[in-house]
């Protein structure tokens, strides 16, 4: 490996960039393909992958990891809320969220909604990767149903085939020169398109074991890759739920674009589109113009802000 010259007095801080992260150990990129196995350095500090961190390298000679010391401000932070409602960041410095479903295993709309609703909250545009197009199930009129819903919202649609590289193209020009993420459900092939978008990424993937029918290699980091094309691909461990930070009950509109069009026309303007009279909401849901999938997303988001869900996370 090739040493910078200085690299050895322990004293100069370098700076770098976290491209892996398993709790307080993470891997801090220095340049471009020299990466450092790095501590957090004190109980405050808290980074994350695609965070910008200063870093004191270990003394010469020693065992010890490198220390991150310093973490730079967040251009965005983009998050959950645990099983016992406190905030946990998930990622530094996201431009795009790309939440990938798949017809199988079968995917959860509400865990979809979330997602697109706390890529919105935090300031992060967001698309929907639609993968394993390949399978029958995914002309099934019901899966074909909800991804037209996302559509209609405004949402960006890509269906492709990871395993075939099939429909690739459009996805490489959106992630072009953005810092990306893949978030989704546990086997909806993150893994495969990260590989076959970053092929220096060489992750395992999923198999099902045959003895026991669990998932085996399913990714336990979150680890962040550059896309020859120009910008940043970060695949993440699957999910059996995801809800964003906390927010007021009138923010949470903020995740449904097709609501926020039709929000002016209703009578009042804090209206939460619930039971108050003249709401615009209500009115497009009874027409049809509005999914009713959709918004019962909407009323379930509310209720867990509200507390009123203590089900989440625990649903199965
Ligand atoms: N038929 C088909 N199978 C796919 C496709 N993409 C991925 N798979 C398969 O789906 C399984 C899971 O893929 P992974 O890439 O490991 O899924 P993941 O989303 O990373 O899973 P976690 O790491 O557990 O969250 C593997 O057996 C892949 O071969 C696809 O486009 N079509
Ligand atoms: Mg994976
Ligand atoms: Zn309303």
């Amino acid at each position: 490996m090739q040493h910078t010259p200085g690299r050895e007095d322990t004293s100069v801080p370098l700076t770098g960039r976290i491209v892996e992260s398993f709790g307080r150990r993470v891997l801090v990129e220095i340049a471009p393909e020299e990466r450092l196995p790095a501590e957090l350095f004190g109980k405050r500090l808290s980074c994350v992958c695609g965070d910008e961190v200063t870093i004191r390298p270990a003394p010469a000679g020693t065992a010890d990891a490198a220390r991150v010391i310093a973490v730079a401000p967040r251009r965005s932070r983009f998050a959950r809320t645990d099983s016992r409602g406190r905030t946990e960041v998930l990622a530094a410095n996201l431009s795009l969220l790309a939440v990938v479903v798949a017809p199988e295993p079968a995917s959860d709309p509400y865990i979809t909604d979330r997602y697109l609703a706390g890529a919105a909250l935090a300031g992060i545009r967001s698309i929907l990767i639609v993968n394993k197009f390949d399978l029958d199930t995914a002309t099934a009129p019901a899966f074909q149903t909800c991804i037209a819903e996302y559509r209609d919202a405004g949402y960006p649609v890509m269906l492709l085939s990871a395993a075939r590289a099939q429909g690739i193209e459009p996805l490489q020009a959106a992630l072009r020169g953005e810092t990306a993420m893949l978030v989704g459900q546990s086997g909806v092939g993150k893994t495969t398109l990260t590989n076959l978008l970053a092929p220096q990424s060489m992750r395992s993937i999923r198999t099902l074991s045959p003895s026991t029918g669990e998932g085996r290699h399913t990714s336990v980091s979150t680890a962040l890759f550059r896309l020859p094309g120009g910008g940043e691909l970060i695949d993440s461990p699957g999910v059996r739920d995801y809800a964003p930070p906390m927010i007021e009950d009138a923010m949470v509109q903020v995740g449904w674009p097709e609501f926020l069009t039709l929000a002016p026309q209703c009578r009042f303007n804090d209206c939460l589109h619930l039971r108050e009279p003249g709401c615009a909401v209500v009115a497009a849901l009874a027409t049809g113009q509005l999914s009713a999938r959709r918004y019962d997303g909407y009323k379930r988001l509310l209720n867990i802000m509200r507390g009123l869900a203590p089900g989440y996370e625990r649903r199965r």
